[in-house]
């Protein structure tokens, strides 16, 4: 069970965390709009990236959405407080959420950062076993969170072994192919790897959270958390991937070629 069960909500925070996920979904949303939009700006080779983008942000809004409906499905106003009804809430559905959006958010890097052929290959196999390994092996110590005995701390420590090799990786994935690519974007692929390794930091803090602030105002700090490392890690994120993308085209001639295309096509010259 999850600590958000044990605690009843007084109007603000209940409606903090209600307002919160809205925000949620509707970055997701917004997010979608955005990289379809924009997937033309950039080379075809870099589009997977766009299209990764696009599948995080449907599998996050829905997975948002449905949390959100949990949350006020949940919790009933007795007329002095926001309590528990006849249905619990969890947080698993994240996790089920995240075995789709881990794997997509760290192969899209290596769209952009140009790995290609058996690297390529090698790369995503690395990405998906670590990542669902992380994603699972947390999925299963959350269970535990509200008694907080040894499993939770278990899963929890074996899942940040796979957090580490992720962040090995995408270490090597990002200064290791800055050098490749043009100097104007090299800043930026760098500021990737300190983006994901702060905001994916935030979610082995949620985690933690009933064991270091279990309290109603603890869970109102962990959906904030939650939130804040989803838009992050996941718009924020896919927007300076695309922006990188966007730069390197530039720099190969993509936009003159179009707007060359441009004024061919209005018989100019
Ligand atoms: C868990 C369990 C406790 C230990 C660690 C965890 C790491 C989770 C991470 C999740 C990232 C999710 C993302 C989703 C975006 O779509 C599983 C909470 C280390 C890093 C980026």
């Amino acid at each position: 069970m999850n600590a958000e069960n044990q605690f009843s909500y007084n109007f603000f925070q209940y409606s903090i965390v209600d307002h919160v996920f809205t925000f949620g979904y509707a970055a997701m949303a917004a997010g979608l709009v955005y990289f379809l939009v924009t997937s033309r700006n950039a080379l075809p080779r870099y589009r997977l990236a766009s299209s990764l983008s696009a599948v995080v942000m449907v599998s996050a809004f829905l997975e948002l959405l449905v949390i959100s409906l949990q949350w006020q499905r949940t919790f009933v106003w007795d007329g002095s407080a926001y309590v528990v009804g006849d249905q619990l809430f969890s947080n698993g559905f994240r996790y089920m959420n995240w075995s789709i959006d881990v794997p997509a958010l760290l192969v899209q890097l290596l769209v952009v950062v140009g790995v290609t052929g058996v690297a390529f290959r090698r790369g995503v196999v690395i990405f998906v076993a670590a990542g669902l390994a992380m994603v699972y092996t947390g999925y299963v110590g959350q269970f535990y969170e509200v008694d907080r005995p040894a499993p939770f701390w278990v899963w929890g420590a074996v899942s940040t072994v796979f957090f580490a090799v992720i962040l090995l990786v995408v270490f090597r994935t990002t200064y290791g192919n800055a050098s490749r690519l043009p100097e104007e974007v090299r800043p930026l692929v760098k500021a990737v790897f300190w983006l994901l390794a702060v905001t994916w930091m935030l979610y082995p803090g949620a985690y933690l959270m009933p064991a270091i602030w279990d309290s109603a105002d603890g869970v109102v700090a962990r959906q904030i958390t939650y939130t804040i490392a989803d838009v992050t890690s996941k718009v924020v994120y896919g927007v300076l991937l695309g922006i990188i993308a966007q730069r390197v085209s530039r720099l190969e001639g993509y936009g003159e070629a179009r707007a060359q295309q441009a004024t061919a096509l209005r018989g100019g010259v």
